[in-house]
């Protein structure tokens, strides 16, 4: 079932069909295993001409939108077009494939408790739009190397990932902070295959995850995060392979010990727990030393930290020995 996503201050009243509405509503809420959504929340549907099922959801973040821009984050390029960010993704939970936005629209974002736990003071439950009171909201422009040797430049909107940890009060000795996404394979259909290890999981060190360029993202291009691109809450360390940018985090869980992360768990020969961007050091399949700009013909010369080696080469003095770029 194609579902196409307008969120609801989109919607024309002339493009729903009363009838269609009643009849696939049902059905939708069905399909998406939903039992606990808030009466707000409930999904208005249409189908369009084509048949595509287009979700009209009430999101009670959007008025929160747009954010006031941090100038200090610049970008050398132009934005990509919002069209190519946000129908080019990679989300395995919905499928190994490109084409998950709209596969993920079934994903249900509220409730939506984050768990901030491990080494802190006192665990906290939070759900998303407390959260997002609390949080100091601005808009930055990053730049996002995926692994795969594109990129884009967006203009995330969001917190600074050191807002969080202050919120949580970590103990002195929490060294990490892993991040994980929900886990919901009645939903997330990805999720049902048993080879990889669910959920989701990835990791910073605390003085990474408090580097000024640490970010979680709530909204792109002024509006809420869409969910394939990780609603309704992800992260952007822009000086790392795209990977490390885990989507959707329903917990926080502070560390002593180096978390074991997704991708490192499926495949430790290619894919370990820094892969900061290196245009000098090749995956073990292809060259890292250019990309293909998403949008843009030909390829652009990668750079060390993907161009944010000012902010944060510094994190990794005195650290050569390690394996730092993979
Ligand atoms: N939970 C989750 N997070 C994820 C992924 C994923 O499959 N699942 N893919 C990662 C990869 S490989 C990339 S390149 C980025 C893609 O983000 P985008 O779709 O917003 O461009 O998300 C990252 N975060
Ligand atoms: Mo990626």
């Amino acid at each position: 079932m194609p579902i196409r996503q307008h969120r609801d201050w989109e919607l024309k009243e002339s493009q729903v069909t009363p009838e269609r509405v009643y009849q696939n509503r049902r059905s939708l809420l069905k399909t998406m295993g939903v039992g606990g959504l808030m009466a707000g929340a409930v999904p208005l549907l249409a189908a369009c001409e084509d048949n595509t099922l287009i979700v009209y959801e009430k999101d009670p973040s959007a008025p929160l939108y747009p954010v006031k821009r941090n100038t200090r984050y610049q970008l050398d390029r132009p934005e990509t077009p919002e069209k190519l960010a946000t129908t080019y993704n990679n989300f395995y939970e919905f499928g190994s494939h490109k084409n998950v936005w709209r596969v993920s629209q079934v994903l249900p974002l509220r409730p939506w408790e984050v768990k901030i736990d491990g080494l802190v003071e006192q665990p906290i439950t939070i759900g998303i739009d407390e959260l997002l009171k609390k949080m100091p909201l601005e808009e930055r422009l990053y730049r996002f190397r995926c692994v795969e040797a594109w990129s884009m430049a967006v203009p995330w909107s969001g917190f600074a990932l050191k807002a969080l940890v202050d919120l949580a009060k970590p103990l002195g000795s929490a060294k990490y902070l892993q991040m994980e996404t929900f886990h919901n394979p009645t939903v997330a259909t990805g999720q049902k295959q048993g080879w990889y290890p669910w959920p989701y999981r990835e990791g910073l060190t605390l003085a990474e995850a408090t580097n000024e360029l640490a970010f979680i993202a709530t909204g792109l291009y002024g509006k809420p995060i869409p969910k394939q691109n990780g609603a309704p809450l992800r992260l952007a360390v822009p000086w790392k392979y795209g990977f490390k940018s885990v989507k959707s985090i329903a917990r926080f869980t502070f560390t002593e010990k180096q978390p074991l992360t997704f991708w490192e768990k499926v495949n430790s020969a290619e894919y370990g727990f820094w892969a900061n961007v290196n245009p000098k050091v090749s995956h073990r399949r292809w060259s890292q030393a250019t990309e293909r700009v998403l949008g843009k013909a030909g390829r652009v010369p990668t750079q060390i930290f993907n161009g944010y080696g000012e902010y944060v080469a510094d994190l990794y003095k005195g650290m050569e020995g390690e394996r730092l770029y993979s």
